[in-house]
């Protein structure tokens, strides 16, 4: 195999592109439907056979499939709603090619080696972000993850074509170590490869606003009960909250029935993504947002009732693995993030560490996300050379 960075990426890149250059690469749709296709091409193609773990996550397997003290590595293929290309995939392609660059290299590793594409990490189509790597480690239950639905209102587990498997049995016995190269999310990173050092806590909570609906012209202001006022007030709280805290707080998808531009709304339906550096800040930012909430609610005459959709703890990626691997590539930067990741999931249950490459701007889930090429080619010489020292 002698691909090069341009070919994968290139070949990759008009799936599931939007006109504006974001991505719709929704889990087990069509374009990712596509994507898993282009996986199994490749994995074919370096006569690596590919399973699935009944769970909808996709392993392209060198050395024996499923076997003892194996090393994973890869990302996911989904998209938030017109986000950027590198966010999963360059992951997932990135570790094709460290493989052939460890072939190059005459490598045989001492441990199996997979290839791995989780489904479902942003959440954007079922609502619970890396719903692979929960089902994978048990962090959810099967059923749970097959009731899930969509904006059309299909299951998961109609999506998946069944109840997923669910944990892995023997999962830490089988899995020796998990390394999820990324783009970097922030501006933190000046050199082309940095290595994780935590997760900040997060999680997402859907408010529902409820009033009366009515007429825009025939009611008067003092006889409302507009649940657009409670939610507009509860995204300016979010915001003040979360400056205070030196937290995240954002509200940025809303769905109002009627949705009309002559109605009073009935219900305004919105989702709170909250995040910070611990999880007692965290907590304390979303208790202090929903009171606010139910304060205002009290003065408009509104209901509110919120519903915690996803949660993920902080994660602090083990020091002695992030430390090693820094060293090995250089001593390059360890640093945290505020954005969730399946290794994130996975650390609970295997030594996992996280490898990000530069992004220039620190933009990403957005079609200016970016990296250059020589960055990310230097992303799988490490890639490479980490997944030799660990096998
Ligand atoms: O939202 C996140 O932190 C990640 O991109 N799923
Ligand atoms: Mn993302
Ligand atoms: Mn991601």
């Amino acid at each position: 195999m002698t691909a090069t960075f341009a070919e994968l990426w290139n070949g990759i890149a008009p799936i599931g592109r939007a006109r504006n250059g974001g991505y719709l690469r929704y889990a087990l749709d069509e374009p990712e439907l596509v994507l898993r296709d282009w996986f199994r091409n490749q994995a074919a193609r370096r006569d690596m056979p590919v399973t699935d773990d009944g769970n909808g996550n996709l392993f392209a397997w060198w050395g024996d499939q499923w076997g003892h003290d194996a090393v994973l590595t890869g990302s996911h293929f989904d998209s938030v709603p017109h986000g950027g290309g590198f966010d999963g995939p360059l992951g997932i392609v990135s570790a094709f090619l460290a493989i052939d660059e460890m072939r190059r290299q005459g490598r045989v590793p001492r441990r199996p080696i997979a290839v791995v594409a989780f489904v479902e990490e942003e959440g954007g189509r079922f609502g619970v972000p890396c719903l692979g790597s929960r089902l994978l480690s048990g962090a959810i239950e099967p059923e749970q993850a097959a009731a899930l639905t969509d904006r059309e209102g299909i299951t998961f587990g109609e999506a998946l074509g069944g109840t997923p498997a669910g944990r892995l049995p023997g999962l830490t016995g089988r899995i020796n170590a998990l390394v999820e190269l990324h783009i970097e999310q922030g501006r933190a990173l000046e050199v082309p490869v940095g290595v994780a050092s935590a997760i900040w806590p997060h999680g997402r909570w859907r408010f529902d606003f409820t009033g009366i609906g009515d007429h825009a012209g025939t009611t008067s202001m003092t006889d409302r009960r507009d649940p657009m006022l409670t939610f507009a007030y509860t995204v300016l709280a979010a915001n003040k909250e979360a400056r205070l805290a030196g937290a995240t707080a954002t509200m940025a998808r809303v769905e109002v029935e009627p949705n009309a531009t002559n109605a009073i709304p009935s219900l305004v339906r919105a989702w709170l993504d909250a995040r910070a550096a611990e999880t007692g800040t965290l907590d304390g930012l979303v208790d202090a947002v929903i009171k606010r909430a139910h304060d205002r609610a009290g003065r408009d005459g509104t209901e509110v009732a919120v519903t915690p959709e996803s949660y993920s703890a902080e994660v602090t990626f083990e020091k002695p693995l992030a430390t090693r691997i820094a060293s090995l590539l250089g001593d390059v930067p360890i640093l945290p993030t505020g954005a969730g990741h399946d290794a994130g999931v996975l650390s609970a249950h295997v030594p996992t560490a996280m490898l990000f490459v530069r992004n220039p701007t620190g933009i990403s889930h957005s079609p200016a996300e970016h990296a250059e090429e020589e960055d990310c080619v230097a992303g799988i010489g490490a890639l490479a050379r980490v997944l030799g020292d660990l096998t």
